[in-house]
Order: C-alpha cells, then structure tokens, then sequence
C-alpha cells in the first residue's frame, strides 16, 4: 500500500498493529488509522527532527479533496487547541499565554488521527480490545466521535481494582483527555485520562486530536504547582510521544546526554523519568 504509515509516523496504520497496553493485551487493537500530522516540507530544517516530514495522502483522484479538508480541519484543532490550552493555564495561575509561549507549542507536535474499529467484539479476559488501556502521551487531545458507544475511562488510575466508565457518545462535543505532560506540568494536579475503547461488535469510527508541546520542549514542573510542601515528583522531561513507546528510541539516543546532565543538576534520576 502506498500510504502505509513512514518513518514519521504519517499514513495509514493496518488493524492490529497498535498495541496500547502490551501487558494485557493478547493481540493488537481491533482498529485501522490514518495519520495526519504537521506538514513539514522535505527542504525545511525541522524535517530533520525525528517524527516531522510532509504528510502522505491518497491521490486525488481516488479522494478528491480529501487533503484539502483534512488541511483545514488540522489547522482549525489547532486554533481550538490553542484555546483551551488558555483555559488550563488560567486554572493552574499561569498567565493565559503560558502555553502558547515560544518553545512550549508555536510549533506544537498536532496529530490527527482518523480511526476505524473493526466488529471484533472486545474480550477483557482474553485480551482483546479496541484500543488497550493507555493514557495519551501530550498535552491534551480532542476526541470526535461516532455515535456508537465503546470509549471508557478510568478516573482513579491508582485504584485496584480499576474501575471503568463508560463515555456515552454525545453529538456535536468533543471529548477532552489530558495528557501525561500535563500531568507532569502540574506535578501530578491534573492527571492525565487512563482510557480505552471495548468494542461492542459494531464498526466504530473515532478523530482524536494529539496536542503536544514542540519536539524539543522541556517540560518541568510549573511554579505554580510546587513549592517546600510539594516538591516536584517527576524528572525534567523531554517533549512528549514518548517516554513508553518506540519513539523513546530516537528521543533518548538523541537526547539522553543533555537529559542526564539536566537531571543530575537538580539532583533526580532518569529513572523516575
Ligand atoms: O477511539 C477512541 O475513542 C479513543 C482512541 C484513543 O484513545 C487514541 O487513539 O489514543
Ligand atoms: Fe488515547
């Protein structure tokens, strides 16, 4: 297939290949996506970053206008993003650009990602899911969704047994998650949505939207969310997408050096990381 996803993760991803909570899971998610992420020209400098690169999308004559709408729709979540991203500044006492600063998202990490659930039937007992357990890796992530129902979070992560909720479909709202950046932002205040999806045996169709910090963002805790009493819980961290994943491979080879450097300064270890 042409479009098979690339080494910067943009394209189209085949059922199963996704495996979201491996301790769990007997086999890949039940679901096929399509990625779409930042288009970053072939002769720009930033495509030299690991995950940055021009998108891949179906000839128009098979999708006429698809890349036009799929453009405008990405540009347009950012925008939305951004505005949100406002709003959780203003509720951890920053100042409502803080999030929009240089550095931190003028060149955020945004990914659409267009899913597809097969009718495979989840079976907890057995492994199988729709999307395995997991919490997104950045900053937020706006979720559309079709009407059939699947999509359940976890609100107490540290709980055992784990409690699951359902998240009924609701037309023309956007889910919110947040993201483990977040979580390590705001020192543990916000914690990011543990979530899943146990597929019911009808397709389903779902858009998230990742929204993470630029690649090479640090991200520390805020001042906002420390002080004697509460001292920082996490390392200093590296970006986003991520820090349990395959792409931790570029991301520590690249940047394990300047990380460890920075951690033994203030005094933690990468481990925690
Ligand atoms: O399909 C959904 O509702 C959730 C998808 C998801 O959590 C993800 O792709 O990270
Ligand atoms: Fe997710």
């Amino acid at each position: 297939m042409k479009v098979i996803h690339d080494k910067n993760h943009r394209g189209y991803t085949p059922f199963e290949e996704e495996v979201l909570d491996p301790d769990v899971q007997s086999k890949g998610d039940s679901k096929e996506g399509y990625y779409i992420g930042v288009s970053v020209p072939e002769n720009d400098p930033r495509a030299k970053k690991p995950l940055h690169g021009p998108n891949q999308y179906p000839s128009p004559d098979v999708l006429p206008g698809w890349q036009e709408t799929m453009t405008r729709y990405h540009s347009e979540l950012v925008i939305l993003c951004k505005k949100v991203s406002r709003l959780l500044a203003l509720a951890l006492n920053l100042e409502e650009s803080f999030f929009d600063k240089p550095g931190i998202t003028d060149d955020a990490m945004a990914t659409l990602r267009l899913l597809h659930y097969s009718e495979e039937i989840s079976d907890v007992g057995r492994g199988i899911y729709g999307t395995g357990a997991h919490s997104d890796y950045g900053l937020l992530t706006l979720l559309a969704t079709d009407d059939v129902p699947g999509l359940q979070i976890c609100k107490d992560k540290d709980a055992v047994p784990q409690v699951w909720e359902d998240v009924p479909p609701m037309k023309g709202a956007y889910i919110v998650n947040l993201g483990d950046m977040l979580e390590r932002w705001s020192n543990g205040l916000f914690r990011s949505t543990l979530h899943r999806v146990i597929s019911r045996g009808i397709e389903r169709y779902s858009i998230p939207f990742f929204f993470d910090p630029n690649f090479d963002c640090w991200v520390e805790c805020l001042p906002t969310c420390c002080s004697e009493d509460n001292p920082p819980k996490y390392a200093l961290c590296f970006r986003t997408r991520s820090l349990k994943n395959c792409f931790i491979e570029c991301f520590l080879l690249e940047y394990t050096l300047i990380l460890v450097s920075r951690s033994r300064n203030q005094n933690e270890s990468l481990t925690s990381c």
